[in-house]
């Protein structure tokens, strides 16, 4: 019998009903004030013009192995950026640069580590899903799916087990949130009472699948309740939105009632990784998302409508970051490979 679900998808979401789509809830947020909405701005293109430097490079054979990009989905990380403190940690899966650009990392260790040169973040012998910083208490990149969860969950603990007032964001895909691992976490969490916010990036599939072939409940926010941990959907296209919800949401987790989700509604422009070629969708889908709510150009009409920058001065801070790229790109393909002796360093026996 073939259980497999073939059906349209837009079939799926209209047998389910209201609440499952990918869109469920915007809710009203709050207007950023001219310096928040500058600063979102270059965060988000650092990420974007990084990103689309490391898709050339790939397909230049510059860099090597798996490269997952996270275009399309850098108001997530920038809004809950603006949220959170330095002390706080952060943990990824393995779409991660966004993440470790937005905790403060060095793009010229970040783009070295993918070139596999001696100047990267793990003295490029790690790759795209390995860097960690703990000067930014960015922990990771993981490329087992789910495998940040009870990670997170783990520094959530010891910064309840130290009272360091510090808040985990932890953060994962829709499709890893189908795992087990993720429910034990959650358990021990909410047990404990645990600062862990569980940010779920739903970016509507899980490499191929679409999030309503593989969930049964499509609705994340939801999948704390039963232990009862709260949650809510929120515009991860929209920087406002997320900033808004991060600090609701780790001013929670501080104050002691520990660990609550966050799910973002988001969307990735590029297939899975750079070898997938996305026939699971269609142009005019993608097309639609990056014409109707691409995340940097909400910011960029915002501050053309309210007159706070004209188009001058947007094309010289694209003009900035794009020098930084290339600086960055620039470095990590002159720079050493590890030397032979780096072979047996770093690794456990
Ligand atoms: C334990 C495990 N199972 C399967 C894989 C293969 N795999 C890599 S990414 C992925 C999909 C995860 O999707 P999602 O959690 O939605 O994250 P996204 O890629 O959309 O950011 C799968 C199945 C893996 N890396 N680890
Ligand atoms: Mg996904």
């Amino acid at each position: 019998m073939a259980v497999a679900n073939t059906k349209p998808v837009d079939q799926i979401a209209a047998e389910r009903g209201p609440g499952t789509g990918a869109a469920a809830h915007r809710g009203a947020i709050a207007d950023f004030a001219k310096e928040e909405e500058l600063h979102a701005l270059r965060q988000m293109l650092l990420i974007r013009r990084f990103e689309e430097k490391a898709g050339q490079m790939y397909g230049m054979g510059l860099i090597g192995g798996f490269c997952h990009l996270y275009i399309g989905q850098e108001a997530v990380v920038i809004g809950m950026g603006m949220a959170k403190r330095d002390a706080d940690q952060m943990i990824t899966g393995y779409r991660d640069h966004g993440h470790m650009l937005a905790c403060g990392m060095d793009p010229k260790g970040v783009m070295a580590e993918l070139t596999g040169r001696r100047g990267g973040y793990s003295k490029g012998k790690g790759g795209s899903m390995h860097m960690f910083s703990r000067e930014r208490n960015f922990y990771g990149g993981h490329g087992i799916v789910g495998a940040p969860v009870p990670i997170g969950t783990g520094l959530a603990f010891a910064n309840k087990y130290r009272d360091n007032d510090s808040v985990c964001l932890t953060y994962f895909g829709d499709g890893a949130a189908n795992q087990g691992q993720v429910y034990e976490s959650f358990n021990m969490a909410e047990l404990w009472k645990l600062p862990v916010v569980y940010v779920i990036e739903n970016n509507r599939y899980a490499m191929g699948t679409a999030v309503l072939r593989s969930s049964a409940q499509s609705d994340f926010s939801k999948r704390g309740l039963s232990f009862n941990i709260p949650g809510v959907q929120v515009d991860g296209m929209d920087v406002r939105a997320v900033k808004a919800a991060g600090e609701e949401a780790i001013a929670w987790c501080r104050a002691g009632n520990g660990p609550t989700i966050l799910e973002m509604m988001t969307y990735r422009y590029r297939g899975h990784s750079m070898s997938d070629p996305a026939k699971y969708r269609t142009k005019e889908e993608v097309d639609k998302v990056r014409t109707e709510h691409d995340p940097i150009e909400q910011v960029r009409a915002r501050l053309l409508a309210k007159k706070w920058a004209n188009e001058d001065e947007l094309k010289k801070i694209d003009g900035a970051v794009r020098a930084t790229v290339n600086e960055a790109s620039e470095f990590a393909t002159s720079d050493a490979e590890p030397d032979p002796a780096e072979l047996y360093t770093d690794i456990y026996r």
